[in-house]
């Protein structure tokens, strides 16, 4: 059975487990903090999560393990057939992935929100910097017809949820303001989305692992 590690705040972590519960795949989560251990370097070498394992081999990068859960599970498929609009979710994918993930722009702003880490003045102006340009960007290519790139749910949409959600809850605590609002329609296409059974399924978890998480560092 597939092996999904890494744990259930993380937002890339969720992006793949969200692909495996809509495409409805049986697996695994094993719990695997971010880690320079050499032991999970072997498996993860940036040591980021998440990793898959799948027969005894990893795959790491979020974007590289959902492809092979798109070839290897085509039978519900999460991306259009057609080459031109597979390109399209594609670049969606890639622009929040790029630009405003919590491993680019929103990133900056993380530790300051989960733990209220000092960080100046400076590098909020240059991570609302970045992330307005991303802002701009997903709100010139996301059609929220009713998802992101139209009619069907598709792995734009396993990557926008909680990329979205995170960089709003972010720079709601660090910048004072949601910037997914600049993204016209956002909000609503959050609401929808998350009344999908499988999002449910990705919130209740992630509250769990997050009252765990804060007790742990309170400690
Ligand atoms: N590009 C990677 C990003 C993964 C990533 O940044 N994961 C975060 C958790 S959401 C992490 O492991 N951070 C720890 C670190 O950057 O060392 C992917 O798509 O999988």
């Amino acid at each position: 059975m597939l092996k999904l590690h890494g744990f259930s705040i993380s937002p890339n972590h969720n992006k793949v487990k969200l692909a495996l519960l809509e495409k409805g795949i049986e697996f695994e989560e094993v719990m695997q903090r971010p880690s320079q251990d050499e032991t999970f370097l072997v498996n993860s070498p940036m040591g980021k999560i998440p990793t898959m394992e799948v027969d005894g081999k990893f795959v790491s990068e979020s974007g590289a393990i959902l492809e092979y859960l798109e070839n290897a599970y085509p039978a519900a498929p999460l991306m259009p057939m057609d080459p031109v609009e597979r390109a399209k979710c594609r670049e969606l994918m890639q622009v929040i992935e790029l630009y405003m993930s919590g491993s680019s722009a929103s990133g900056r702003l993380t530790a300051a929100a989960f733990f209220g880490a000092p960080i100046s003045d400076e590098a909020k102006n240059d991570a609302e910097a970045l992330i307005e340009r991303g802002v701009k960007a997903v709100a010139r290519l996301a059609k929220f017809s009713p998802f992101l790139t139209g009619a069907k749910f598709t792995l734009a949409d396993c990557v926008a949820f909680p990329q979205l959600s995170t960089v709003a809850w972010v720079t709601r605590i660090v910048l004072g303001k949601n910037m997914v609002d600049g993204i016209p329609g956002a909000a609503d296409y959050l609401k929808y989305v998350a009344k999908r059974p499988a999002v449910q399924k990705i919130l209740a978890d992630q509250q769990r692992a997050m009252e765990l998480f804060m007790a742990s560092v309170k400690k």
